[in-house]
């Protein structure tokens, strides 16, 4: 296929910052098999025990606080300097509500499923940065309301973000690229059926077939933090 590319649409998952220690969902250790994805990831869950999901997204923030950046966010973020300096550009969608793509030096990052390290009232949907632990007795700073902080999360049944913008970079794209992500959870896992109905090229990086490998134009297994940077040098050798 022709190269280099102009624009980059990468959609990143879990298996990206699986390596960071940060685990992933599905795999056979992943959260869903400790967890009922329903008790802590929607919002009937945590209306329904509101301290269970508090406590659940406390843990995994502070999970978070020895977390470092990998050889593979490290590898997208040097690939987004390069690309811009050559007047492209590299497009980070991740569903991770991490922050290790900002950590690696990634700008304009979307978190489409949101992010841990913020926090949002749920009766007036102010968002705030958040860094200790959530607890029901706080109150929200803008509506002085106690008792409806949540996670800035995306739960099952929940719109995800920015989808307006996500479409348009979608569409202005010419290379689509998904790393680490299972593939299950939509609408993100539809991106690779949008992009190949744009005409646009696509590729799969992960470290076994996903859900939808079989729509992919090329595909490359393994570990993200080797996988990413040898397709990352790929593309930079290209640029030069
Ligand atoms: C490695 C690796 C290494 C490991 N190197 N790789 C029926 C059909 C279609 C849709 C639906 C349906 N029923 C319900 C729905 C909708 C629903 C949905 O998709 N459900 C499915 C379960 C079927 N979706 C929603 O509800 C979403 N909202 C929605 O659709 O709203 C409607 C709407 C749409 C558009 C516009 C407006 C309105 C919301 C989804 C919210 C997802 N939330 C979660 C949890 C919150 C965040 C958190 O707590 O952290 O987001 S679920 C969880 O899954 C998390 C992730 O972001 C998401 C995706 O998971 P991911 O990243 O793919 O992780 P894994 O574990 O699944 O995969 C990891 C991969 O990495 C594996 O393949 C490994 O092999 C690989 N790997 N180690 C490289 N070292």
């Amino acid at each position: 296929m022709e190269a280099p590319w102009g624009n980059l649409f990468i959609l990143t998952g879990a298996g990206l910052s699986a390596e960071s220690g940060l685990g992933t969902f599905r795999d056979k250790d992943g959260l869903w098999t400790r967890y009922n994805l329903g008790e802590v990831a929607s919002l009937e869950g945590y209306l329904r025990n509101p301290s269970k999901v508090l406590e659940f997204y406390n843990a995994r923030r502070r999970n978070l606080e020895g977390a470092r950046a990998n050889a593979a966010h490290l590898a997208l973020a040097q690939l987004e300097a390069a690309y811009r300096s050559a007047g492209k550009s590299v497009f980070i969608c991740t569903q991770n509500v991490d922050d290790l793509h900002e950590q690696a030096g990634s700008q304009g990052v979307l978190h489409m499923h949101g992010e841990l390290r913020k926090a949002r009232c749920g009766a007036c949907g102010a968002v705030w940065p958040c860094q200790g632990d959530l607890t029901l007795t706080q109150s929200c700073a803008a509506c002085h309301v106690t008792g409806h902080c949540r996670p800035h999360i995306v739960w099952f049944g929940e719109a995800p973000f920015q989808m307006d913008e996500i479409a348009l970079r979608l569409k202005n794209s010419d290379l689509f690229v998904s790393i680490g992500t299972s593939g299950s959870v939509y609408p993100a896992a539809g991106f690779v059926r949008e992009a190949k109905s744009l005409g646009i090229y696509t590729i799969e990086i992960n470290l076994e077939p996903s859900d939808n490998a079989e729509i992919f134009d090329d595909a490359f297994y393994g570990p993200a933090s080797t996988a990413v940077p040898e397709w990352v040098q790929t593309l930079l050798r290209e640029l030069r």
